[in-house]
């Protein structure tokens, strides 16, 4: 049984992978065995998570690019195939939050959300499964989803939006690859103690909020995720396709 967890010989890229939750989930899939790529935006932070994966012995390198960039995905997917790297697991994982009422939202702002947390999904998505097609044996493609794909909360209508897409375009994956034996599954994060967060997290009464309306009492950790992220990527989850599974502490399954 233990061999089904097993990522050994496969290749992970974590888009948004520097930090936050990406972080945590890309330590987790180099545990369990694969080689992994670290995705960012800026340089340092990349080379600086690369660091402390190869220090923990992980194969690990990094890939600076903008997933929003159809232009720069393209790019990095070609250098990739130069250097003979073969993504067996895409984690889309990048995304950014922007808390403001919509009659108070620009749309440059609104868009700028929409771009990264579900347009870069479909890029970077699109990129992985041409070429796990034409190898022709499967792959795996883990979305980041939120409670926000179910659920709605004042001031983040975008985010929520795309959250809300990235669940669809999920089971659209799934409807178009699965014949390509790629399983294309998602990971809902409940309330979790990232950067992304500290504004909720140091707010007494939102914190509060989080506690109480929460079977496990608390906040979730980043690590907590990265056991359900393996078990998608793993041969363990074969037969599972389209499917969002909640790490929420319960959240969405209690009134
Ligand atoms: C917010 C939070 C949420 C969480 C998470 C919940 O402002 O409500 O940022 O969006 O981060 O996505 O699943």
């Amino acid at each position: 049984m233990a061999g089904l967890f097993d990522l050994s010989g496969r290749t992970a890229l974590v888009t948004g992978s520097a930090r936050g939750i990406g972080y945590s989930l890309i330590e987790g899939l180099a545990a369990a065995g694969a080689s992994v790529i670290v995705n960012g935006r800026r340089q340092e932070a990349v080379e600086a998570a690369v660091k402390k994966l190869q220090d923990k012995g992980y194969r690990t390198r990094g890939a600076v690019f903008d997933v929003a960039d159809e232009t720069a995905v393209a790019a990095a997917f070609a250098a990739f195939d130069r250097d003979g790297v073969e993504i067996g697991i895409l984690v889309n994982n990048a995304g950014i939050q922007f808390r403001k009422p919509m009659v108070e939202l620009e749309l440059k702002d609104w868009q700028r959300v929409l771009d990264t947390n579900l347009t870069a999904a479909f890029i970077v998505g699109r990129e992985a499964a041409r070429r796990m097609i034409q190898r022709g044996y499967g792959g795996k493609i883990i979305n980041i989803a939120s409670l926000t794909s179910e659920a709605a909360r004042a001031t983040v209508a975008p985010y929520t939006a795309a959250k809300g897409g990235i669940r669809m375009l999920t089971r659209s994956m799934a409807a178009e690859w699965g014949q390509f034996d790629i399983q294309a599954n998602a990971v809902g994060p409940g309330y979790i103690l990232t950067e992304m967060n500290t504004a909720l997290i140091e707010n007494l009464e939102f914190d509060a909020w989080v506690k109480s309306s929460n079977p496990s009492g608390r906040w979730g950790k980043p690590e907590e995720l990265a056991g359900t992220v393996v078990y998608l990527a793993s041969e363990a989850s074969s037969y599972v396709n389209g499917q969002v599974i909640y790490v929420d502490g319960g959240w969405l399954s209690v009134l």
